[in-house]
């Protein structure tokens, strides 16, 4: 594993490989001023034939789909090249596994809101993360609130772009939510009905059948969320995409979130109140196995997810 705390000694930059140090920018950056950028979360996972990253070419081209969103596409840079400097990035830091942050953004150019005439900039990142919500909440579970924030209305930010800028709600739901004692906060949209965590979507299962926020619920379109659905309607589940009144989450028999940070993890209790019997529900332990054996390579990637480095 590379030195630096978990932390990479060399970060992508433009095509280039520059030292952790290096990787600086300007405080008159557009992106300081106006949170210009886009964004991806991915992970590289070791399995037991080596170092394989997890659903890359859907991480890419949700990047390319973010930055087309932002009129931000990088102009010196292809799908490709960007595809091949994350799997290069991973090699390059010696990571066995690690989590990888490609982040496009507007950098030090003209001044004022106007973005057009501020390059774009293209970074890779990489770092050790180890569990998102906390060591034992894969197991155990973890304690949420309903955030008092909502997320954004539909043509105000668009959710399904991962760009910078959306974070800041997230940040607020994730605030009030350690502030009040959870570990995260599961925000509603603007109509009330419940669209996602601060940085997970969200699923729900109800007398066997599970339940997601559809995309239209100012959700963003999770990797790891259609993963799941797949792995669901393998073992022959219902699966519906469809909008989810708040308290369907205080009467479900499990509710779990997923993310590339966050991976499947259950939620015991919403606003204390106990989900089924306040453990991991069997239906989130079977879609967890199948999830981290995939990634382990013990259970067959039948769905090509595994891109080996
Ligand atoms: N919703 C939001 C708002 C979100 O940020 C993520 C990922 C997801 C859903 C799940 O999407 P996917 O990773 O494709 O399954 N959040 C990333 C960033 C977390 C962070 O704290 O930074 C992540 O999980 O990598």
């Amino acid at each position: 594993m590379a030195s630096n705390k978990g932390l990479a000694d060399k970060i992508w930059h433009n095509g280039q490989f520059i030292p952790w140090s290096d990787a600086n920018i300007h405080v008159m950056s557009h992106v300081v001023h106006y949170g210009t950028a886009v964004f991806e979360g991915i992970r590289c996972y070791k399995t037991n034939k080596g170092s394989a990253i997890f659903r890359l070419p859907e991480h890419v081209k949700r990047l390319f789909n973010s930055a087309k969103i932002y009129r931000m596409t990088p102009p010196d840079f292809s799908y490709e090249q960007i595809y091949q400097a994350c799997i290069d990035s991973v090699k390059e830091n010696s990571f066995e596994e690690c989590y990888i942050r490609p982040v496009i953004f507007r950098g030090l150019g003209e001044f004022g809101v106007n973005p057009l005439n501020s390059p774009i900039e293209t970074y890779i990142i990489t770092w050790f993360w180890g569990k998102y919500l906390g060591p034992e909440a894969l197991e155990k579970g973890v304690e949420v609130q309903v955030a008092s924030w909502n997320r954004f209305s539909p043509n105000t930010l668009p959710a399904l772009a991962k760009a910078g800028a959306n974070y800041m709600n997230s940040q607020l739901i994730k605030m009030e939510a350690i502030e009040h004692g959870y570990a995260e906060g599961i925000a509603l949209d603007t109509y009330g009905y419940v669209s996602e965590g601060s940085g997970e979507n969200i699923f729900i299962v109800r007398d066997g059948i599970i339940y997601t926020p559809p995309i239209c619920a100012s959700v963003l379109p999770g990797i790891t969320r259609h993963s799941i659905i797949k792995l669901a309607k393998e073992f022959g589940y219902k699966v519906r995409e469809e909008m989810v009144p708040r308290e369907i989450l205080y009467i479900a028999d499990e509710v779990f979130f997923t993310g590339t940070a966050a991976e499947v993890t259950p939620i015991c209790s919403i606003d204390k109140i106990h989900i089924g019997n306040g453990r991991r529900g069997p239906i989130t332990k079977k879609l967890q196995e199948e999830f981290f054996g995939i990634l382990s390579g013990e259970k067959e990637d039948r769905f090509g997810w595994l891109q080996y480095i």
